[in-house]
């Protein structure tokens, strides 16, 4: 163990000083160049530029400081001084590189220039970026356009994204899967199945009206830290919140705003949640099922006895379907199942739901917990219920609200990345730009990994993100990915993804959002939509960080002009003259959502894009917003066996996704190291262990393929019995490709079944690598 290892709890509030410290450290480390006060301060403002970091909403008057610890990160990191130009690569071997951490590769700073991958020298060189063009168009040329995907991370504006889907159906695939694949797929199905809305209901307006606040499986202090305000604010006005999480996550217990200086001065600190319940790892059907049938029960024992009623009857005749169906399975489920599949007591069930019963509008806030799981779908469709019970959606104060990943992801689906054409005005397409767009279902990021496997996969191209990192099976994944004839990766930082290359593999760097984008026309703006369904303008000014680089509607118009004969109606170059036209374009093939598009845009605070069941329109096949009965009570789709645990793989406080800004995990009291398991005090010691140990960690899934992981020390925690939490992405080589939400293929990353392989005592003096990539 390395003596900058420091395990311990942490007293702190989320926020605080603990905040203001770890944002100087990075600051210093990024060695920004000059000017990130005006930079901060531009950040999430109406004539600004919208963060980088999380999806979380801006409101239309910000705060000076509208940013947070995390959202500064992302800023440092994207106007770092450092680069990785081309000298960079001239001294280290791709394979060289492959040895590296994650953390070291991006601390190298802002690639440069376009780099080719030469085998010969198994380096990457220079290349012109009219040849870098050159290269992609005769290779996409070449190969049968259904092998080829086009991944998205969730970043890049709508006029990219937008751009980006009509060059890949205008070059022959639906092959569009973004990040949300990963992520919030899960919600994208299942909200559409229950309410006909794919997306989240709330508006920010929304947190000044509600009285009752419940959360799941969201970490707010680590990633979606501005709205840590909103919750303040509302705890001021008397609004209780309740938490179900299997981690007490500081920033659902209690929080200092540190841009307050009172509050800074003072050491004030505001409780967030009243109630704090740490379900199982996919107990949370279960919980929310207790919840259900108190409610209904206790709605049963007010109609006879003549009391007030508990349930929304109203709405639920007007606007539902099956609720007799579900009161039935609810009543007809014991508390002892409920119990035992939840891990919570009977009392705290009841507490959670009296207290739900007496809110007058409530609303749901939920995140990775609830949709990386196999049964991810139910379990949002059990929180739909939930919430219809009361009425709790479409209207004021009330309703549900999945906590997005990438600032643009949700946008990113809005406007035509995604795999499923019923998704995507393909008529319109076929008029507005004359061509016969491709009617078949594309790969998602699951079927993408499955056709990689199988070598029918032969090309990628990563518009951002860290793709082979960020999906499961890394082991089996990376052998696999080097058998693709085309590689091509659009980035700001390198990355992992970056050297595990197909035949011909380009790296081309673009600006990022911060930066000034001069185009023929003058400095352009972008868009993006946030987790409320919220359409804003985001304005870049700062120097780029290369004069080598491009912009991403350059690069993916440069690839289309390559790729493509040419079009009388579509002029890829007038476009990047004036991206108000790209937004034009926009509007006419979405006129409903995107009405007044270029002149909205600006409206401080943006403007809502219609959300159909906001105003209890529900676009489902009845018509009406569904109850639906869950087949089972616990998502974690495996049986349970003696000595298997639930692993969760989660992030740290000091990460972006992939992006490894440090290796201190505040909230969790970890100090200088990613390479850890947490681990219930009883579990240690039923399991033989102690505290310090290092553990090898193996999955339990019977097809016959070998997934270990070593080097973890056994770290004792506040979490519940059997199950295991653990750091993503290093965890990523235990999760099997298979394994993902039924029917949204989301991996299922919050319940791996997993064993201890292996261990070795803490005396016995060998050590856990601060820095270590995962061994093999
Ligand atoms: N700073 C920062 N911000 C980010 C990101 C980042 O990495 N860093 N990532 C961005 C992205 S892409 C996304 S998708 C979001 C992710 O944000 P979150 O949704 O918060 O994602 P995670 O940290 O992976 O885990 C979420 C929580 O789920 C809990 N959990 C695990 N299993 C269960 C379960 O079965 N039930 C319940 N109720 N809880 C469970 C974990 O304890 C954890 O608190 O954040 C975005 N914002
Ligand atoms: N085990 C496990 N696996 C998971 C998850 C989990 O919770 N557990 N979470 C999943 C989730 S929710 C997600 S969203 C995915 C994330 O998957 P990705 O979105 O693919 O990964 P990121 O780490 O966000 O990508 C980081 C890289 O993006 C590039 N980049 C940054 N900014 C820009 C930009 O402005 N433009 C371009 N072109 N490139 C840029 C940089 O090169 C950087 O290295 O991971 C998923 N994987
Ligand atoms: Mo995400």
């Amino acid at each position: 163990m390395g003596d900058d290892v420091r395990i311990g709890p942490y007293d702190g509030p989320s926020g605080g000083w603990g905040s203001a410290k770890s944002l100087g450290e990075i600051m210093l480390r990024e060695k920004v160049t000059p000017g990130i006060g005006e930079a901060l301060l531009r950040q999430n403002k109406a004539d600004g530029f919208a963060c980088v970091s999380c999806a979380w909403a801006k409101p239309a008057s910000a705060h000076p400081f509208e940013f947070c610890e995390n959202g500064a990160k992302a800023t440092a990191w994207e106007l770092t001084s450092l680069r990785t130009p081309p000298d960079f690569f001239a001294k280290h071997t791709v394979t060289e590189l492959l040895g590296w951490s994650d953390y070291s590769l991006e601390q190298q700073g802002r690639l440069t220039h376009p780099m080719r991958y030469d085998a010969a020298s198994d380096r990457y060189v220079p290349v012109a970026w009219e040849e870098a063009f050159r290269i992609i168009g005769e290779e996409l040329k070449a190969l049968d356009p259904k092998s080829v995907v086009f991944y998205a991370s969730g970043r890049a504006s709508l006029e990219t994204s937008y751009m980006y889907g009509l060059l890949a159906r205008m070059y022959g695939c639906n092959n569009l899967p973004d990040s949300s694949n990963m992520c919030h797929e899960t919600t994208s199905v299942a909200l559409k199945e229950v309410l006909g809305s794919p997306v989240g209901t709330i508006t920010l307006a929304d947190f000044d009206h509600c009285d009752a606040i419940f959360s799941f499986g969201q970490n707010v202090g680590s990633n979606s830290p501005r709205m840590l305000h909103q919750l303040q604010e509302a705890v001021r006005r008397g609004v209780r919140i309740v938490t179900f999480n299997p981690l007490r996550e500081r920033g659902w217990e209690r929080f200092t705003n540190p841009q307050s200086p009172l509050e800074m001065g003072t050491g004030a600190e505001t409780r967030i949640s009243e109630q704090y319940h740490q379900v199982k790892a996919g107990g949370d059907m279960a919980a929310l099922m207790g919840l259900c049938k108190w409610l209904i029960e206790a709605d049963d024992r007010a109609r006879e006895s003549g009391g007030a009623p508990v349930l929304d009857h109203g709405f639920i005749r007007e606007h539902t379907r099956s609720f007799e169906e579900f009161a039935k399975a609810a009543r007809e489920t014991g508390w002892e199942r409920i119990t035992e599949e939840s891990g919570l007591t009977r009392v705290a069930l009841e507490a959670a739901a009296e207290l739900y019963s007496q809110s007058k509008a409530a609303m749901f806030i939920y995140g990775m917990g609830l949709t990386q799981q196999v049964l991810g779908e139910q379990n949002l469709h059990m929180l739909v219920n939930l919430l219809l019970l009361r009425g709790n959606i479409g209207r004021q104060g009330a309703g549900i609200s999945p906590v997005r990943g990438h600032s643009n992801v949700q946008g990113q689906r809005t406007v035509g990345i995604s795999e499923k054409p019923a998704l995507v005005p393909l008529d319109r397409l076929a008029e507005l730009y004359g061509f016969e767009p491709p009617r078949e279902k594309g790969l998602n990021t699951v079927e993408a990994c499955e056709g990689v496997l199988k070598g029918e996969v032969k090309g990628f191209i990563g518009l951002g993100g860290n793709f082979v990192r960020a999906i499961p099976d890394r082991d089996r994944m990376e052998p696999a990915w080097r058998k693709m004839r085309l590689t091509v990766q659009i980035a700001t930082k390198l990355n992992r993804s970056h050297l595990v290359n197909g035949e011909v593999a380009l790296l081309l760097p673009c600006k990022g959002r911060i930066e000034r984008d001069s185009q023929a026309t003058g400095d352009q703006t972008v868009s993006m939509e946030d987790s409320t369904a919220t359409i804003h303008a985001s304005f870049g000014k700062r120097e780029p960080a290369s004069p080598d680089l491009l912009s991403e509607p350059t690069i993916v118009a440069g690839i289309a002009k390559a790729t493509l004969p040419p079009n009388p109606r579509l002029d890829w170059d007038t476009w990047l003259a004036d991206y108000g036209l790209i937004r034009d374009a926009i509007e006419r093939t979405y006129p409903e959502e995107f009405r007044g598009f270029n002149d909205r845009m600006a409206i401080p605070g943006g403007f809502h894009r219609p959300i159909p069941a906001r105003d209890r329109v529900w676009k489902t096949k009845s018509g009406k917003a569904e109850f639906r009965v869950p087949e089972k009570l616990t998502a974690t789709g495996f049986e349970d066996q003696p000595e298997q645990y639930r692993l969760i793989t989660l992030r740290s406080n000091d990460q972006f996704n992939t992006t490894v800004y440090g290796y201190h995990d505040r909230f969790r009291g970890v100090k200088g190291t990613r390479m850890v398991v947490f681990m219930n005090p009883e579990d240690i010691v039923e399991a033989g262990l102690s505290d310090g140990d290092e553990v090898t960690l193996a999955t339990v899934y019977g097809d016959g393929v070998r997934r270990e992981f070593g080097g973890l020390r056994v770290t004792g925690f506040d979490i519940p019995r059997g199950c295991l939490a653990a750091y993503y992405p290093e965890c990523n080589t235990l999760i099997p490709v298979a394994h993902h939400a039924e029917e949204s293929k989301t991996p299922a990353a919050k319940a791996v079944p997993v064993r201890i392989s292996a261990r070795v005592p803490h005396h016995s003096g060998r050590s856990v690598p601060a820095e270590g990539l995962p061994p093999g």
